[in-house]
């Protein structure tokens, strides 16, 4: 009785795991190249937001992420006047406006130096670039009433910002600036 229920239940096991079998033998083979890119985002899936939802809350608590800052700055005979004279570290754009009546540049550079302190190239009366940190530029030569975007990327330091139109530097076109 017992046996023979037993090689019954057998059977059907057997029978039922072969239909399976041969069901996944011929499903694998038609999906065989549909199978893979639908499993895979859904695998990716997980993974993708799970560490951006992580970050979130603790980066704003711990630090305060990259910042943008705007600054204004105004060139002139002879003085480069930014709207401020410190910023947080991150992305700072310089709105650079000629509003002389000669032509002026920009450059920012980072360095310890005092604003009236950098070397200066005795034949060609402007700061030496080359014995110098230059971080940012603009144009060459600004206009009178031109305009130009400077974007850089400032780590906390100290930085001068000048205009290197030769002899311009020496006679005050200088500026501390901070990054903190
Ligand atoms: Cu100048």
């Amino acid at each position: 009785m017992h046996r023979r229920r037993l090689v019954i239940v057998m059977g059907a096991v057997v029978a039922l795991l072969s239909l399976l079998f041969l069901a996944a033998a011929c499903g694998g083979d038609d999906d065989g190249n549909a199978d893979p890119t639908a499993t895979e985002p859904a695998a990716e899936d997980p993974v993708a937001t799970e560490p951006a939802d992580e970050p979130g809350p603790t980066e704003p608590a711990d630090e305060p992420p990259a910042t943008e800052t705007s600054v204004d700055v105004s060139l002139s005979e002879f003085a480069v006047e930014p709207s401020v004279e410190s910023v947080p570290a991150g992305t700072v754009t310089f709105n650079v406006s000629s509003d002389g009546a000669i032509f002026h540049n920009f450059r920012v550079i980072k360095t310890d130096l005092a604003p009236d302190a950098l070397p200066v190239d005795d034949a060609t009366f402007m700061a030496d670039e080359a014995q110098v940190d230059v971080v940012g530029r603009g144009a060459d030569q600004l206009d009178p009433g031109d305009t130009e975007e400077v974007t850089v990327d400032l780590e906390a330091g100290s930085y001068v910002l000048i205009c290197n139109v030769p002899t311009h530097y020496g006679v005050g076109m200088t500026v501390a600036f901070t990054a903190e």
